[in-house]
């Protein structure tokens, strides 16, 4: 209805726990610091700021991996964001602000849980340099925050975690990789998720690939959640990460598929995360983070009509 069409739930997520270096925690207060109420008030949408949630008292869980950490506190925020992902689905458009990747394995539950409740299939667009398919077996690093994709394609391995609603990996797009580990590409080969990389980004540019994909949910009548990670861009102009590797999406190649997203009026959730404020600069990250949410959310230099050229 219209007015869950003009909603914008602000959730606040301020995970922490999915790998070593701290800082991600800070992630929520620098998004609203750096203005994202207002910037999607001025668009014209009703923004309820739902606030930080916290994390339920997770299960003990035993890992075999002694690698793996942050298991029980990773498990009760899932609990906890799924159970508050679905309800904002009821309300409007929900925007997670992590905190770490890690957020997602809530995020992307509640929002499944949502989908399956209205018969609708839902696809993933992962805007991340990193594939994030690890499962609790298979992660070298330990560091849950890459794990998230696995999880939602209902891959074994999660033991403490409660089973959601699978994701086909046909209904899954990464956009922006550049840091695949072994297992991970292995992953990805068997289970098929669509992999743009950036060598395809450098060849074909990021309009046409992201297209195929929009018309793939388009087609199949889906709603789509977008999980931007700040690492999708590059380091020189989003530095405020743990996680940087060169070679990125430039500003405008990140502001195109934001307003590609936008035109198609498929997204229906969306992701912020990774923003580690403590390592910016004067808040330039978090500012761009708004930005690119502003672009997203219906921004625009001039209307699309007046710079048609053909
Ligand atoms: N694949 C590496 C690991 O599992 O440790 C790096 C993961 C980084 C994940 C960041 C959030 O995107
Ligand atoms: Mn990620
Ligand atoms: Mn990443
Ligand atoms: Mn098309």
């Amino acid at each position: 209805d219209t007015k869950q069409n003009s909603t914008c739930v602000l959730i606040g997520a301020p995970i922490d726990c999915g790998k070593a270096r701290a800082g991600c925690l800070m992630g929520p207060d620098a998004l609203r610091t750096a203005g994202i109420a207002t910037a999607l008030s001025e668009l014209g949408f009703n923004v309820e700021d739902w606030g930080n949630f916290a994390p339920d008292l997770g299960p003990e869980v035993a890992c075999d991996n002694p690698a793996v950490h942050g298991l029980r506190e990773t498990i009760g925020w899932a609990t906890a964001l799924r159970r508050e992902g679905a309800r904002a689905m009821e309300v409007g458009t929900p925007i997670f602000m992590g905190g770490d990747h890690a957020m997602s394995l809530g995020s992307v539950a509640g929002v499944a849980d949502y989908a399956e409740r209205q018969k609708r299939p839902l696809f993933l667009l992962w805007l991340d340099a990193h594939t994030d398919i690890h499962t609790l077996a298979t992660t070298t690093s330990g560091n849950l925050h890459g794990t998230p994709v696995a999880y939602a394609m209902g891959l074994a391995g999660f033991e403490g975690f409660a089973p959601m609603p699978t994701i086909p990996g046909a209904q899954i797009c990464y956009l922006g990789l550049r840091s695949v580990d072994a297992s991970e590409r292995a992953a990805v080969g068997e289970h098929g998720p669509t992999a743009i990389d950036m060598r395809a980004i450098d060849e074909y540019g990021i309009a046409a690939p992201l297209e195929a994909f929009l018309d793939q949910v388009r087609a199949a009548n889906g709603l789509l959640h977008v999980s931007l990670d700040v690492d999708f861009l590059d380091p020189s102009i989003a530095p405020a990460v743990g996680t940087t590797v060169p070679g990125g999406a430039t500003v405008r190649e990140a502001h195109l598929a934001m307003e590609m997203l936008c035109d198609s009026g498929l997204m229906r959730s969306l992701d912020l995360v990774e923003l580690n404020p403590f390592l910016d600069d004067r808040g330039r990250t978090a500012e761009l983070m708004v930005d690119l949410t502003a672009s997203l959310f219906g921004r625009r230099v001039f209307d699309r009509e007046t710079t048609r050229y053909s």
